[in-house]
C-alpha cells in the first residue's frame, strides 16, 4: 500500500492511467538506495571526496582526512539541524520584517491584528508595554525578535522566557544555550567543516544547541504570526481531495510562511465578480502542507492534501493553481502541471523552481501580488472551461484551531480562576495518562498515514490525549481524527469522559476531537507553551512530565531540528523511520540512551507503529511514576 488515504490511491490510479510521473515512481527508481548514506557514513565535506567507511571490517575505516565513522555520522546529523533551523528560523526572521515594515508604514496589507497577543508576548518577553501604544510596542517587539538572530552576549531571550527555569539550568549546564539563532547555524557549518570538530559527542552537542535554536525559531515563527495574523481559534472544515469543487476557480495555497497566503485570503473574497464573469461559481482556496495548515487554522480554509500526495490534486484536472511559498514544495511539481493545465506560480525570490510562472511577493504591494495570482487562476479556469474533472469524493470533517489560548479558553468553562486544574486533575486521576504530540511530515518509504492512524488508535485506547501538527495534523484531518465522533470510535473511557467534559462546558453538546489540531510545523512551539504550562503549575520540570513526542513518518531536516529540540526539551521522542546514523555505535547509543542522563528526553526508534505506541506508553508509565502517580 502506498497510501492510507483513499482519494490519494485513487489519483495514483489516475496518474498510472495517463502516465504521469509521482514521488512514489521517482523512490522506485532510486532502489536500492544507497547503503553507505543510510548508515550515515558517507561524507561530502571536501573535495578529497566523497568518502565513505565500511560498517564491517571489510573496508576502510577511514576517509580521506582521516574522520572515522562517528565523526562523520555525528557531522551529517548536526548539518541536517543546521538546515531545519535555517529554514524555521528563516519563516521567523521574514515574519519579523513583515511586521517592522507594517509598523514603518510600508506595507499596508499587515495591521497587527492581535494585540492582545501583543500584549502578552511584550509581556512575557519583559518589554515595557504600559501605556506604550499598538504600533510602538510592534516596532520594539520586531526589534526585540530581530535580536534573537545575531550573536548576543547572553542566551536567546525568546529561549529562557518560554522554556521552564528547569530546562535552562540544564541547557545552561551543558553549554547548550545558543546566543544567536544565525550565529549558531555558522557555527555548525564552521565546525562540521574539515578539519574541525571531530568529537562525536561534542558535536552532537553543538547539534542540541542549534536545535534549541530551532525551538526558539520557531516560537518566534508562532509569536510573530499570531500578532500578524490573529490568534487561532476553533474552526470547523473539511479535509481531503473532495474539497476541490469543478465548477470554481480552485487554488492551492501550499509551502509554510502565511505572509502572502493571508493576503490572498483576504483578496480572494473581493474578487468573486471576476471569477464568476469569468464562468465559475466562484474561488475555492484550499490548503496544502503547513501553508494550508496557517489558513486552515485562522481562516477555516479546506486542506486539499500533504507532503507526499502534493503532486495528486493536481490530477483531479479542477486545481487551477498551487501558489508556493518555500519549504517541502516539491519541484516537480511543474512537470505535473504540465499534463494537467495547474498554474504553478512561485512567489519568493529565494525559492523559485524553472518551468513555473514567477510572480515575486513583496509586502509593500502584496494586495497587488495577491491580485496578480489569483488573475493567473482565473485564467487557468478559462482554459479548462468544459474539460472533465475527477475529483475524488473523499472529504472529512475537521475541528481545528487549537492554540494554547484556546485550549485555555476552553477549559476555563471548567475552572475559571485555575484553567489547568481540570487537566492535572484529570492526569492525576489517571483519566488522562498523559500527551504524546505527532508532529512530522509524510515520507514515501512508509504507506502514507498508515503510522499515524495506528499510533493514534493504539495511544487513544489508553487514554492519551493527543496533540498534533504539520503534515501529521493533517494526516489526521484526512482520516476523520480531529473529529467528536472520533472519540466514540477510539478514545478509552477516560479519555473520552475528559474530552466529553470540555466540549459540553463549551457548548459543544458533545466531546472535543480526539485529536487536537495545534497547527503548522513551526507550531509545535504552541505544545511546548502548553507542556511549560502545566510544568510551571505543577512547580516540576518538562522533562518530568507524563509527555511524549512522535515523529512516525518524518522526511525533512525541520522534523530532525524538531526532534532533537522535542528531545532537549526532555521528551521522550519516537521516530518511525531508522535515521541515517546507525553506522556509528557511538552516536546511536547517545541519541537513544546517554543523552536521557543529560536532558531527560532521548530517541525511540521504532518502525512498528503498534511496538511504537507500546513504547511511548511505557515511556509515559516510567514518568507517572517518577511523579508517584
Ligand atoms: O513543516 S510536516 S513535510 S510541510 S517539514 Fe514539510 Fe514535514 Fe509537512 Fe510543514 Ni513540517
Amino acid at each position: 500500500m502506498q497510501s492510507a488515504d483513499p482519494a490519494v490511491r485513487e489519483m495514483l490510479d489516475e496518474a498510472r492511467r495517463r502516465g504521469v510521473e509521482t514521488v512514489w515512481d521517482r523512490y522506485a527508481a532510486q532502489l536500492p538506495q544507497c547503503g553507505f548514506g543510510e548508515l550515515g557514513v558517507c561524507c561530502r565535506n571536501c573535495m578529497q571526496g566523497p568518502c565513505r567507511v565500511s560498517p564491517f571490517d571489510d573496508g576502510p575505516a577511514r576517509g580521506v582526512c582521516g574522520a572515522t565513522a562517528d565523526t562523520m555520522v555525528a557531522r551529517n546529523l548536526v548539518r541536517a539541524i543546521a538546515a531545519g533551523t535555517a529554514a524555521h528560523s528563516g519563516h521567523a526572521k521574514h515574519l519579523a520584517h513583515t511586521l517592522k515594515k507594517s509598523v514603518q508604514g510600508k506595507a499596508p496589507d499587515y495591521p497587527v491584528r492581535d494585540e492582545a497577543k501583543l500584549r502578552a508576548v511584550a509581556a512575557r518577553q519583559g518589554l515595557e508595554a504600559d501605556g506604550v501604544p499598538a504600533a510602538e510596542l510592534a516596532a520594539r517587539m520586531a526589534e526585540a525578535a530581530l535580536a534573537n538572530f545575531s550573536e548576543g552576549e547572553e542566551p536567546l531571550a525568546w529561549t529562557t522566557a518560554t522554556v521552564t527555569a528547569g530546562r535552562v539550568q540544564a541547557w545552561e549546564k551543558l553549554g547548550v544555550l545558543p546566543v544567536g539563532i544565525d550565529s549558531i547555524i555558522s557555527e555548525i557549518m564552521h565546525r562540521t567543516h574539515l578539519g574541525v570538530d571531530a568529537d562525536a559527542v561534542n558535536l552532537l552537542l553543538g547539534g542540541v544547541a542549534c536545535a534549541v535554536a530551532d525551538y526558539t525559531g520557531c516560537h518566534l515563527g508562532t509569536d510573530l504570526a499570531d500578532i500578524l495574523f490573529g490568534t487561532p481559534q476553533p474552526v470547523v472544515s473539511e479535509a481531503n481531495m473532495g474539497v476541490l469543487k469543478a465548477d470554481q476557480v480552485n487554488i492551492a495555497l501550499h509551502g509554510h510562511n502565511p505572509v502572502l497566503s493571508e493576503v490572498i485570503v483576504q483578496v480572494a473574497r473581493q474578487m468573486e465578480d471576476e471569477a464568476k464573469a469569468a464562468g465559475a461559481a466562484g474561488i475555492n482556496l484550499v490548503g496544502v502542507c503547513c501553508t494550508g495548515n496557517e489558513v486552515l487554522m485562522r481562516h477555516g480554509i479546506p486542506p486539499a492534501t500533504h507532503s507526499i500526495s502534493q503532486e495528486l490534486p493536481m490530477l483531479t484536472g479542477a486545481l487551477d493553481a498551487m501558489v508556493v511559498d518555500y519549504q517541502c514544495v516539491y519541484p516537480s511539481l511543474v512537470g505535473v502541471a504540465e499534463c494537467t493545465g495547474t498554474k504553478i506560480i512561485t512567489t519568493m525570490g529565494m525559492a523559485r523552481i524553472t518551468g513555473a510562472t514567477h510572480v515575486d511577493f513583496e509586502e509593500e504591494n502584496a494586495a497587488a501580488g495577491a491580485r496578480q495570482i489569483i488573475r493567473l487562476a482565473i485564467e487557468a479556469f478559462g482554459a479548462r472551461r468544459g474539460r472533465p474533472v475527477q475529483i475524488p469524493q473523499y472529504k472529512s470533517q475537521v475541528v481545528a484551531g487549537f492554540s494554547v489560548e484556546a485550549i485555555v479558553a476552553a477549559l476555563s468553562k471548567l475552572d475559571a480562576a485555575d484553567p489547568l486544574k481540570p487537566v492535572i486533575d484529570n492526569i492525576v486521576a489517571g483519566n488522562i495518562q498523559g500527551v504524546c504530540l505527532f508532529a512530522g511530515c509524510n515520507n514515501v518509504k512508509v504507506p502514507q498515514d498508515e503510522n499515524y492512524l495506528v499510533m493514534a488508535r493504539e495511544l487513544a485506547a489508553r487514554d492519551v490525549l493527543l496533540l498534533a501538527t504539520g503534515c501529521g495534523a493533517g494526516a489526521y484531518a484526512r482520516h476523520g481524527y480531529l473529529t467528536p465522533e472520533a472519540v466514540g470510535e477510539y478514545a478509552g473511557p477516560g479519555l473520552k469522559a475528559v474530552l466529553t467534559a470540555v466540549g459540553e462546558a463549551n457548548g459543544l453538546g458533545g466531546p472535543l476531537p480526539l485529536v487536537l489540531h495545534m497547527g503548522s510545523c513551526v507550531d509545535n512551539s504552541r505544545a511546548v507553551d502548553l507542556a511549560v504550562a502545566v510544568a510551571n503549575r505543577l512547580g516540576v520540570d518538562t522533562a518530568q512530565l507524563p509527555v511524549v513526542a512522535s515523529a512516525p513518518e518524518f522526511k525533512t531536516e525541520k522534523a530532525v531540528a524538531i526532534g532533537t529540540w522535542a528531545v532537549a526539551c526532555g521528551l521522550p521522542t519516537h521516530l518511525g523511520l531508522v535515521p541515517p546514523v546507525l553506522g556509528s555505535a557511538t552516536v546511536t547509543g547517545l541519541l537513544t540512551g546517554g543523552i536521557k542522563d543529560l536532558l531527560g528526553g532521548y530517541f525511540i526508534v521504532e518502525t512498528d507503529p503498534v511496538k511504537a505506541a507500546e513504547k511511548l506508553f511505557a515511556a509515559i508509565q516510567e514518568r507517572r511514576r517518577g511523579l508517584n502517580l
